[in-house]
């Protein structure tokens, strides 16, 4: 089981190295990112964008490119379309989002003609190392369906376990998030959490179990548990937090790397291939971590 970004770094090392097309490249974070994933054989960097913004950039950063392929394409939703064909063609194995704005890059990766759509939903997973906690979280979906229904939270989290599954969790514990720990009629997503723990039950959502609803302090803490004393398969020990919509899901990453001091990558499942993205602000680490996810996803 992989529990940390060390253990995902081996095993990247391990499958690598993949060819990954790169979305509007001219980034210095995304270059340096890159060049580390390439000294290390985990991935070869084909890269789409504006060739003289990319070179100088890669100057700037002391990156190193020659031997670098390079498709010059200014406009950002071209290029973004492009990187998109060449791994939807098969020419690149997985596909990371560089410098451009999130949405642009998720409508090349639905583009009808060159897209990477398998008749699935797509949705955004977060995987997070956090120093209190001891083995990785996954938080969907933060990054991608807004405010997702009852059947499209199903979908999350089957995206999230097949995930989850790649990095070593055979039957991961799926907490459904929210502020209380019971039904509230006001709160539609304490009454999509029932259904989906019903769901689960019967048989419904398979390769996981599901509990909810659960506030956060009942999926991660024993002794929060222990205090309320809820019986659940899944509190004090979730893989796997769904999130009611976009806002808390993002929230909840960006909490825990700003204020909570973990690493973080991040992925597009239910695509044809895997696409790397998490937010544009990333470390070189968060971006190399999200290369090591999309290594061993392929
Ligand atoms: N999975 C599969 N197909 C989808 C999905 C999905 N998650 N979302 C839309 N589609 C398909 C639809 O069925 C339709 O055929 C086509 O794509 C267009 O659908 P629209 O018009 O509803 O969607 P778009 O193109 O306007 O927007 C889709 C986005 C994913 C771009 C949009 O939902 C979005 O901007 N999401 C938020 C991204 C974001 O800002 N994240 C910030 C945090 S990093």
């Amino acid at each position: 089981m992989i529990k940390s970004f060390s253990d995902l770094m081996k095993q990247a090392k391990a499958s690598g190295p993949k060819k990954v097309a790169v979305a509007v490249a001219q980034d210095e974070v995304v270059l340096e990112a890159l060049s580390e994933a390439a000294a290390e054989k985990i991935a070869t960097p084909v890269l789409f964008g504006d060739k003289k913004a990319i070179e100088e950039t890669a100057q700037k950063a002391k990156v190193d490119i020659k031997g670098w392929s390079i498709t010059d394409i200014k406009d950002m939703a071209e290029a973004s379309r492009a990187a998109v064909k060449a791994v939807s063609s098969g020419q690149a194995d997985f596909l990371m989002k560089g410098l451009v704005a999130t949405s642009t890059f998720l409508k090349a990766v639905l583009d009808k003609e060159v897209g990477l759509r398998t008749g699935r939903l797509l949705s955004h997973v977060a995987v997070m190392e956090s120093p209190s906690y001891p083995k990785l979280i996954l938080v969907s979906d933060g990054g991608m369906n807004v405010k997702p229904d009852l059947m499209a939270k199903v979908d999350i989290i089957n995206n999230a376990v097949e995930i989850s599954q790649k990095l070593g969790v055979e039957n991961p514990k799926v907490a459904v998030l929210a502020a209380v720990e019971v039904l509230n009629p006001e709160m539609q997503d304490t009454i999509d959490a029932t259904h989906l723990s019903k769901m689960a039950d019967r048989g419904q959502i398979k390769g996981c179990l599901v509990d909810g609803p659960l506030a956060l302090d009942l999926a991660v803490s024993a002794e929060a548990v222990a205090h309320k004393k809820i019986k659940s398969p899944v509190a004090g020990e979730a893989d796997i937090f769904l999130t009611p919509e976009i806002a808390s899901g993002n929230m909840l990453v960006k909490g825990l790397i700003y204020l909570g001091g973990a690493q973080a990558a991040g992925i597009i499942a239910g695509a044809g291939r895997p696409v790397v993205m998490l937010s544009r602000a990333d470390s070189k680490q968060q971006k190399l971590n999200s290369i090591a996810l999309g290594v061993i996803s392929c």
